[in-house]
């Protein structure tokens, strides 16, 4: 089944769903037979960027890799998903000029008083506390896309809707 390169840039919050979104997406790319890999904070945070923390200069270089890393698995041929936060404009920018059209913005837009309110992991209430510094959203900033490819207000959506809205994307841009 042939396909184009392209690269699914997720970007929100702590808890906003782009994981999800993106296993989900990826699991119905997988099933048209198109190759493809996801990179999120499960396999890139623990071994390529263990040494990086959340400061602001820890998040730029974080995205800096994890760009350079995509730009390599596009050459591959491979549709790549990045789910991190990506709270920079100007890095994402930047990812965007490396991968040029195959680039694909999805912002996936979850208000922070809902991320807060499910809060997963426990860390927003930490944040609170001042147990964590530099979060997201709390603590730290979070430049939302003006002009994202796909805009997915996850508060109206179920993750297959949202899931399927990329999918239509990479359909309507003759990726698939
Ligand atoms: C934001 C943090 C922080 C701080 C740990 N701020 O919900 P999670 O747990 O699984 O996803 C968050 C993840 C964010 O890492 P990214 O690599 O996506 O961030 S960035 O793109 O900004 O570099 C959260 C956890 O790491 N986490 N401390 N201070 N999120």
């Amino acid at each position: 089944n042939g396909h184009q390169p392209c690269l699914l840039w997720y970007t929100g919050l702590s808890g906003s769903g782009k994981s999800t979104i993106a296993n989900a997406v990826d699991r119905l790319l997988f099933d048209l037979g198109c190759h493809t890999y996801l990179l999120d904070g499960d396999n890139v945070r623990h071994g390529l960027n263990g040494d990086l923390g959340f400061d602001d200069a820890s998040r730029v270089e974080n995205i800096r890799r994890i760009t350079e890393v995509s730009r390599l698995m596009l050459d591959a041929g491979l549709i790549v998903g990045t789910a991190f936060i990506s709270p920079f404009i100007a890095d994402r920018a930047q990812a965007k000029a490396l991968a040029g059209s195959a680039f694909i913005e999805v912002f996936v837009d979850t208000p922070l008083s809902i991320c807060e309110q499910r809060d997963p992991k426990g860390l927003y209430k930490k944040a609170r506390a001042g147990e964590i510094a530099h979060f997201t959203g709390i603590s730290s900033p979070y430049e939302a896309p003006t002009s994202p490819d796909i805009h997915l207000q996850t508060a109206a959506l179920s993750i297959e809707q949202a899931a399927r809205q990329v999918i239509s994307l990479l359909q309507q841009r003759g990726i698939l």
